[in-house]
């Protein structure tokens, strides 16, 4: 299925072995991994399309669904429930609904889910008219072309999710390798700085990113120095922190982003990690706040803007300006179903 802007392999948790190593090396081989190509697999020689979803009835008090995102890397033999996945997450309730684990309701289908990676709770709307689930509609989101039906998907409580706390140092900056750098996770580690403070604009394609070698080792250098203090340990083989390089916002939304996750550039920008950079912006004192447009109000819609175009969160905060949730809008199709070898 393609969720949001990723795309990957939906599986039912009773289909997988149990056994952890037997499952993940059945997961490589199924998506050709190691192999920058994936040749011999189904991923897409990239990391938005060498994605996996586990998926079971939850057994857990108003709870629809427990779901494990796994980052299947495409050039090394590692598959990481490090993160969760907030696009992979639009798949879900479609997914779920087709295969019985949550029953249609007339109309729409509102179907809860429990994100295994980082213990939270996701809503997520899935468009059901008679009861069967439907792809096609009227939605767009920049990074996929076309339109199809709307999934609207509803966050609380992700401050903290794998690193403890919104600012595991508890600073609005700390410096690093000479660089101010937020460190926040509002549901993805991040490491949030201003792009220019990293030698370049910060509207640069992905190409261009990802050819710019000295940029990558720069930041990694930073990566790997801050996960400790992010409380996630030795970061050298994990997916997160995501680097989110920040500048002021060119077409009337609130910041520009660019985003390595870790090691390429992001075609757009994570779901969580979109909600984690503008939780950032909200943060007086930081470089993320200094460059953002921020509107005023306790309900904020802030435009997250990226390589492909721009991506909308809508985040409500308390009165001392803690964001309490946040939701966006995605989409997913269902592009085959059957049976895979490995
Ligand atoms: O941040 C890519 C994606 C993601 C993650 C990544 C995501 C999120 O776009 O919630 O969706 O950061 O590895 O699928």
């Amino acid at each position: 299925m393609r969720g949001g802007t990723s795309k990957g392999g939906y599986f039912l948790a009773d289909d997988l072995p149990a056994d952890t190593a037997a499952r993940d090396a059945f997961l490589l081989r199924a998506m050709g991994s190691p192999d920058p190509r994936q040749i011999d697999g189904m991923g897409g020689a990239d990391p938005l399309t060498s994605k996996v979803a586990v998926v079971k009835k939850s057994a857990r008090d108003g709870v629809d669904i427990d779901y494990l995102f796994l980052q299947v890397f495409v050039d090394q033999a590692i598959v990481s429930d490090a993160q969760n996945c907030g696009n992979i997450l639009a798949g879900i309730g479609p997914f779920a609904i087709e295969r019985g684990l949550v029953a249609a309701q007339q109309d729409e289908t509102r179907v809860a889910i429990f994100m295994e990676n980082t213990g939270q709770i996701a809503i997520a709307t899935v468009q059901t008219p008679g009861g069967i689930v439907r792809y096609d509609g009227d939605a767009r989101i920049d990074g996929v072309p076309g339109s199809s039906a709307p999934i609207p998907l509803e966050f609380r409580d992700t401050a903290g999710s794998s690193c403890g706390a919104l600012l595991p140092t508890g600073n609005a900056y700390d410096e690093v390798e000479g660089i101010r750098v937020t460190l926040i996770d509002n549901g993805m580690p991040c490491v949030v700085m201003q792009a220019r403070d990293v030698g370049i604009t910060g509207y640069e394609d992905r190409d261009t990113l990802d050819k710019n070698s000295d940029l990558k080792a720069r930041i990694e250098k930073i990566r790997l120095a801050v996960g400790e203090r992010m409380n996630l340990g030795d970061v050298t083989k994990k997916s997160v922190p995501k680097m989110m390089l920040v500048a002021p916002p060119r077409n009337g939304g609130a910041v520009t982003v660019r985003s390595f996750i870790p090691h390429r550039a992001h075609a757009s920008i994570g779901v969580l990690g979109a909600v984690s950079v503008a939780t950032a912006c909200l943060i007086e004192g930081s470089p993320a706040a200094e460059v953002a447009n921020i509107p005023d109000g306790s309900r904020k819609t802030l435009s997250v803007e990226h390589p492909t175009g721009e991506t909308t969160c809508v985040m409500e905060l308390d009165g001392s300006g803690t964001v309490t949730s946040a939701a966006m809008l995605r989409t997913a199709r269902k592009l085959m179903d059957g049976e895979i070898f490995a």
